[in-house]
């Protein structure tokens, strides 16, 4: 397909509630939708970046000066065979993996509509419907964790994840355990601590927790190894993995036995994929994570959890636990049992809203062939 046009988009949707990591607390989403016009189709992605540096160290600035200045120019009227084949083309650029995804994904999204077909079928999906988690913040209290995970266990969400850091660990995980025995469980601390605070940590062996994501710092390979050796509960890597080259090494050291993948950390729905089939021919369960994507960032992930070795249920929640109305339509629902559909219509199989998406958008930019030339 040729591409074009292509339109940036930054948008701040409020969240519900606020949303705390080890490492801050949010109150409004803010992120990038990338829309590719291409062969008479319109396919639309995400880069799921943040106001500031915090998980990764991309931004909304650093993403649209990317974009804008070198990642479009280098798709603009060229003549793209294959999605798959756009990571690679990006690859003078190094890094930036959040800028690339909402270019690579809105590529997929319209090569699978030009093809009619159903974006996770064009990915290799195996599955109408992926199991659901999810991501419960830290909070000003006990209590309030305890109302949270139980209004959410009672909508139907097959396994709980809980942010910690130290003070708000071990305590915690055993009140949850007190109340919930054998509810799928896992902890993640969003590199809150270091090697110095093993033992501390093998204190959670006790309560059967599914993994433990991320404990050490988010760029390490080898004390997360030294770690894993410690416990028995599995570590899961998020942070530490932007490469199929990290997940091998990774696998290699025995620095984790699960791994998250979040298409947005590295690079998009190829990479993605890569490092699935990494971890498939290994034996090695994955997941998909999230980023409090919008909807659009949501239907790839969803998509994406499709293949067959996303065998645990992911950050993939329905979209009204983080926001009152999604930029797409249907929004994404959880079913009774705890499963959200994956969309059976063309590309991503959902659509945008577009008067809503406008009362959102704090600046918008769109950029055609012979407007923009390539920065060399
Ligand atoms: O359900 O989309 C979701 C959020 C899952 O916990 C989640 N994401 O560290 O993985 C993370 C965390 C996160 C959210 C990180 C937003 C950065 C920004």
């Amino acid at each position: 397909m040729r591409v074009e046009q292509v339109e940036i988009r930054y948008v701040r949707l409020p969240l519900k509630r606020h949303f705390e990591t080890s490492f801050r607390r949010t109150r409004e989403r803010h992120t990038i939708l990338v829309a590719v016009r291409a062969d008479g189709v319109e396919g639309w992605g995400e880069s799921p970046v943040e106001d500031g540096p915090w998980f990764s160290s991309e931004t909304v600035e650093t993403a649209w000066h990317v974009l804008r200045d070198f990642l479009i120019p280098m798709m603009l009227g060229q003549e793209i065979a294959r999605a798959a084949d756009a990571f690679a083309r990006m690859g003078r650029v190094r890094g930036h993996p959040m800028a690339k995804t909402g270019l690579e994904e809105a590529l997929w999204d319209a090569e699978a509509r030009q093809q009619g077909v159903p974006l996770a079928r064009l990915l290799g999906g195996v599955r109408d419907r992926i199991e659901s988690g999810v991501s419960v913040g830290i909070q000003d209290s006990l209590p309030e964790l305890l109302e949270q995970v139980e209004g959410y266990l009672a909508q139907g969400y097959r396994r709980v994840k809980v942010k910690i850091k130290p003070g708000w660990d071990v305590d915690v995980v055993r009140e949850l355990r007190r109340r919930w025995p054998t509810v799928p469980l896992m902890v993640d601390a969003n590199s809150a601590y270091t090697l110095a605070d093993a033992d501390h940590l093998a204190a959670l062996d006790e309560w059967g927790l599914l993994m433990i994501e991320q404990p050490l710092a988010y760029d390490d390979l080898y004390e997360h190894s030294l770690l894993q050796r410690r416990l028995r509960t599995p570590i899961c890597l998020d942070e530490s993995i932007p490469t199929p080259a990290h997940a091998r090494a990774a696998l290699e050291l025995g620095s984790c036995r699960i791994i998250n993948i979040k298409p947005g950390r590295v690079g998009g729905l190829a990479q993605a994929r890569r490092i699935h089939d990494l971890c498939q021919e290994r034996g090695v369960p994955v997941w998909c994570g999230g980023l409090l994507e919008t909807g659009v960032g949501r239907a790839h992930n969803v998509a994406i959890a499709s293949l067959p070795n996303y065998t645990l249920p992911g950050d993939i929640s329905a979209s009204d636990r983080y926001y009152e109305r999604d930029v797409v339509v249907p929004p994404f629902r959880l079913n009774p049992d705890g499963t959200i559909d994956v969309p059976r219509g063309p590309g991503i199989g959902v659509e945008i809203d577009r008067d809503f998406l406008e009362t959102v958008t704090v600046r918008r930019e769109v950029f055609t062939q012979l407007q923009h030339t390539c920065h060399d």
